[in-house]
């Protein structure tokens, strides 16, 4: 393929521009998944511009990005979408809602519907091909369902009720996805659960418990009330289009903007402190931070008294709290039992201490105690600024100012997945909650820490409904797609036993977007099935035995839960293209098929309607009838959550938790964890991406990705006029490392490491940090020259969290001559 055609996917330059947005003539011919458009391109320009509003559906994007999925209005004329415009939700107070723009991403979602990269057909591979070599037979649906369940039937006889697994991916979160997990909840499939954004969203977790609103301490809209926003290790003018508008406005409002990040970034040119750091670093920074805080005199000990477990005595001898039956006190375990804390030279129960200590060490009946801030205390303590300044690489007056800064008034931290894409990320997050909880910013309007992910309408919409009524099922066992490879390898994970050989793969695209491809692409051929149900051809969908077509957004109605404030009805605009249909009816048939004919009774509208019949919609004034005729209701608390004062923690000690108690690992990999080193926050290096590590003599670059407003993951991969914005990935590196290496802009280079490489063009670019290396987040197989840049990546994780550990990599780089 020459370059031109490479840039546009196959397509010369000329037959691409003559072609986008689906002209007759770009269909390959022969190609079952590549169809002609239901409604050529003329037919619908002429159609948009008639200038008649057309019927109105109400509809939604579901990008998985920003506020995951802006509210549209679909205008359809004579059976065909022609047009998308912005409904104008607004809040109980009559304002905007924040939460909603279209990106250019959004506007293309008719292009996507209508475009050649559809699975128009259930399909089988051709006998004797081999799986990737594209070779498809058109088939019934009776035939899909009626093969595919014989072969499972005939697996699981064989292997086991856990040899099929499921995995699903973040995709579009919708109801009718979720119903998948209702089959194999029935089956007793394995599942898989996929772990990116894991580390973040559990160090979260641990930290507050499984609050219902919110996964971080604050929501955005929060952010109008800080003197400060620290954004660090967020790239939201790419990956939360449609919220940094709420930057911006704080911005104008007065507030200062520093960004933490190891490449000069879009948020970065608008900041008042661009700050970068070394990869892998933040936790210290903060730790820097703190330390510096606690010498001015700025140690909040209120807010470690009240709102976190700071003054909980911590034994020495075994990292356990003083208890009440330690001294003789107490039955252990009883309600009785009760923590203790010291003030005035004894130790009290925490209930019932006005001013308890916060520091220093003290002997309780001949036991070592210390107060849990002082742990942390002197976790922090461990580190001198010098070396922080070393090891972040930020001069120590940088550290000085930025700590001067965060004490100044009220600071938020508006951070992303960027830390979570380490190994061991749980260390920087673990880092700025300690910066929180010293210094007291938290627990109040304006400071805090923000993260994309507010959810009100998870619980209204009930998530849990496909399997709640599953009582008297025993569902087979979960196992996180950072280990996966490892159990299709073995058959062993932790306690997990399973001879794995069949998959069904839905709303994700495993292969090349979880990390180390060529674990993922050999798992695939080590089975007897693959199934994939996706409305596109994607990469994983080409490794696959049968493909069956999923339903586009606007060709079914749905009920969309999660990050909005709003719970949302969409409305069918179009009947599904060629014979396509929704995850929904696709279970139900495949579900009746395996003999759970009475577990499949339901229609898509009546389990929809089944969601919102739950006390806590009912609690929010949700209902069944509300939502057709509002389409979208607002189910949300009016001020913005603030963890600590609108939402409390769900943690067992009902605080914020630094320290842990006998924490365990997420997940028993079998591996090693050492209990009481996780207790608190510890830094040590991201497990390969350190210039100490053994592998940083042979490959010295640090290989990150970033988020791109063209695309979000694979999903937008295939619009043509995306392509013509973003035609192909490149590699962004420094002037020294292109200058080191004999590296021109726009020359081809190879990125390579043990585990695999990629072939693709350079772009010498003065924001990135000598060392690290960025290609944007995305793209699958075809658009590389050569290999795949999620070859590259590691599936290692740390001890104590199942992560995605993109980041955490080190490669080399050469010009290909
Ligand atoms: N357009 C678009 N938007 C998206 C998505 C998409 O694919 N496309 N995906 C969505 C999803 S699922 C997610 S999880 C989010 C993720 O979006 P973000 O949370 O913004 O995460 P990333 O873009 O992965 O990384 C954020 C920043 O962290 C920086 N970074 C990397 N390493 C370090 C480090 O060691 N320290 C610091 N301080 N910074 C570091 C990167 O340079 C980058 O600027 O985006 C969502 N939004
Ligand atoms: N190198 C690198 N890799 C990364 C990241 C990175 O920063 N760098 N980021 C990671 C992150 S944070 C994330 S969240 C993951 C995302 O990883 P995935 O969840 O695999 O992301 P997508 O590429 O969006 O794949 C979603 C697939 O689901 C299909 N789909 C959409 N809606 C539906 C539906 O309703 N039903 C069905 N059956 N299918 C549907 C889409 O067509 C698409 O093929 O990528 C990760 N991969
Ligand atoms: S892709 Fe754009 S329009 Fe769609 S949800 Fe994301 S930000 Fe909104
Ligand atoms: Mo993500």
């Amino acid at each position: 393929m020459s370059e031109a055609e490479r840039s546009t996917g196959g397509l010369t330059r000329r037959s691409f521009l003559a072609t986008t947005a689906l002209g007759a003539s770009a269909v390959a011919a022969g190609s079952l998944t590549a169809c002609a458009s239901q409604v050529d391109e003329s037919t619908r320009d002429e159609l948009a511009q008639t200038g008649e509003e057309g019927e109105k559906y109400f509809q939604s994007c579901m990008g998985n990005c920003s506020s995951c999925g802006c509210p549209f209005w679909v205008h359809v004329r004579e059976g065909k979408i022609v047009n998308i415009t912005k409904p104008d939700l607004t809040l109980p107070d009559g304002s905007k809602n924040p939460y909603q723009e279209i990106c250019v991403k959004g506007y293309t979602n008719i292009e996507r519907m209508y475009s050649d990269h559809r699975i128009k057909y259930p399909m089988r591979r051709v006998e004797g091909t081999k799986r990737g070599e594209g070779e498809w037979e058109r088939i019934s649906w009776d035939e899909a369902v009626a093969e595919i369940t014989a072969k499972w039937n005939e697996l699981q006889q064989k292997y086991g009720r856990e040899s099929i697994a499921f995995i699903g991916g973040s995709g579009n979160s919708n109801n009718s996805v979720f119903y998948t997990g209702r089959l194999a909840a029935l089956m007793g499939a394995t599942s898989c659960s996929s772990t990116y954004d894991m580390t973040g969203m559990m160090s979260n977790w641990t930290r507050m418990g499984f609050v219902q609103l919110t996964n971080s301490q604050n929501e955005y809209r929060d952010m109008l009330n800080s003197d400060n926003i620290f954004i660090w290790g967020a790239n939201p003018t790419e990956s939360m289009i449609v919220d940094y508008h709420l930057v911006a406005e704080a911005k104008e409002k007065g507030a200062k903007i520093i960004v933490i990040d190891p490449i000069f970034t879009t948020a970065a040119s608008k900041a008042d402190m661009f700050v970068p750091i070394r990869p892998g670093t933040d936790g210290l920074l903060a730790a820097g931070m703190a330390q510096i805080a606690m010498r001015d005199g700025f140690m909040d000990k209120k807010n470690l008294q009240t709102n976190t477990v700071g003054p909980f005595l911590v034994k020495e001898s075994d990292g356990l709290y003083l208890r009440l039956s330690d001294l003789g006190g107490a039955e252990a375990g009883s309600e009785d039992d009760r923590i203790l804390v010291y003030e005035g030279s004894n130790a009290i129960p925490f209930d019932e201490a006005q001013d308890p200590e916060v520091e220093g060490a003290f002997e309780v009946n001949g036991i070592a105690v210390k107060p849990a801030a002082q742990v942390l205390i002197d976790r922090i303590n461990e580190w001198d600024l010098e070396t922080i300044s070393e090891y972040t690489d930020i001069p120590v007056a940088t550290i000085e100012e930025l700590a001067a800064i965060y004490t100044s008034g009220l600071s938020m931290i508006f951070t992303g997945f960027g830390l979570d894409h380490y190994a061991n990320g749980q260390t920087a997050y673990e880092g700025m909650f300690a910066l929180l909880d010293i210094t007291g910013q938290e627990c109040k309007h304006g400071a805090g820490i923000t993260v994309a992910d507010f959810s009100a309408p998870t619980a209204v919409g009930n998530l849990n409904l496909p399997t709640a009524d599953l009582t008297d099922v025993m569902p087979g066992p979960t196992v996180y797609s950072s280990h996966f490879p490892q159990l299709v390898e073995t058959g062993e994970c932790g306690d997990i036993k399973a001879d794995i050989k069949g998959l069904y793969v839905y709303n994700g695209n495993p292969i090349g977007n979880l990390p180390e491809r060529q674990r993922w692409v050999s798992a695939f051929e080590a089975m007897e099935l693959v199934v994939v149900a996706d409305i596109f051809m994607s990469e994983s969908a080409t490794y696959a035995d049968y493909v069956l077509p999923v339903a586009f957004l606007f060709e079914r109605s749905d009920m969309i839960a999660g990050q909005s404030l709003f719970l949302k009805l969409t409305e069918k605009a179009v009947e599904p293209s060629f014979e396509a249909k929704p995850d929904f009816d696709i279970v139900t048939l495949l579900g009746k098929a395996m003999g759970f004919e009475d577990r499949f009774t339901l229609t898509l509208d009546e389990y929809l309607e089944g969601c919102v019949s739950n006390d806590v919609a009912t609690a929010a004034g949700v209902t069944w009838e509300r939502l057709k005729e509002e389409h979208a209701v607002f189910s949300y608390p009016e001020e913005p959550v603030v963890v600590g004062v609108n939402e409390f923690p769900l943690t067992a000690t009902g605080r914020l938790e630094f320290y842990h108690e006998g924490i365990l690992p997420m997940a028993n990999a079998g591996q090693e964890f050492d209990q009481r080193k996780e207790s608190c926050w510890f830094w040590e290096p991201p497990l390969e991406a350190w210039h100490e590590n053994e592998k940083f003599s042979q490959y010295p670059l640090i290989f990150i990705s970033e988020r791109c407003k063209f695309k979000t993951h694979t999903m937008f991969n295939h619009v043509s006029s995306l392509q013509e914005l973003d035609p192909e990935p490149f590699v962004k590196l420094s002037p020294k490392d292109a200058e080191a290496r004999g590296i021109a802009e726009g020359d081809t280079v190879r990125l390579f490491n043990d585990r695999g490489y990629v072939v693709l063009k350079a772009v010498i670019n003065n924001g990135c940090r000598p060392g690290v290396i960025v290609i944007d987040h995305g793209w699958e197989k075809d658009a590389f020259i050569e290999g795949h840049y999620s070859d590259l990546t590691s599936i290692e994780t740390w001890p104590r969290y199942e992560g995605s550990n993109y980041f955490d990599c080190l490669c080399e780089m050469e010009k290909v001559q």
